[in-house]
């Protein structure tokens, strides 16, 4: 008997001794998370979702009408950009006015005819062509090019011409 009692005993021990880890590790488990106060804040940052609405403005130039005397300037959907035709030929322009919304953003598209002669169109506050609100790259015919600026923001008439050729010219209306 002494002898299985002797046998016995080395196991009880180890036994309450797992039974007392298993049980602190029980204990531990059991408060760690939520008894120090240090909860694991969840951090599900909510992407919202950016809706970039970009409103699709479809700007339907209308045909320009080449009239020969007056270029229209077509507005578009947002009221400020137009864009129009004017050509050079036999050393004249094809239009003698020019009217844009005051203010827009004009695109020019200039179609120098004449072969092998150079012009531009360039536009002045006046005749005197000393303040320039715009002055057009020349180019030798034939070619075309496209010219970008800003009206001017104060209506009025205001001038434009062809700086190698003066006598080429007009007027140039914001309104
Ligand atoms: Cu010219």
């Amino acid at each position: 008997m002494y002898r299985i009692a002797s046998l016995m005993r080395p196991n009880a021990v180890l036994l309450v001794a797992l039974l007392i880890v298993s049980a602190g590790l029980l204990v531990a488990g059991c408060t760690t998370p939520g008894g120090d106060g240090i909860q694991p804040t969840p951090t599900e940052t909510m992407a919202t979702p950016t809706v970039t609405e970009t409103p699709f403005t479809t700007e339907t130039p209308a045909a320009t009408a080449t009239t020969g005397v007056t270029t229209a300037a077509t507005t578009a959907a947002g009221g400020d950009n137009v864009t129009f035709d004017i050509a050079a030929e036999n050393m004249a322009f094809d239009t003698d006015t020019i009217m844009v919304p005051a203010g827009a953003n004009v695109t020019m598209f200039f179609d120098n005819q004449d072969d092998g002669i150079p012009h531009n169109v360039a536009v002045y506050t006046d005749s005197s062509a000393t303040e320039e609100i715009f002055v057009g790259e020349t180019v030798t015919g034939p070619e075309t090019i496209t010219y970008t600026f800003t009206a001017p923001e104060e209506p009025g008439t205001y001038y434009f011409q062809c700086d190698v050729h003066p006598e080429m010219n007009g007027e140039f209306i914001a309104e």
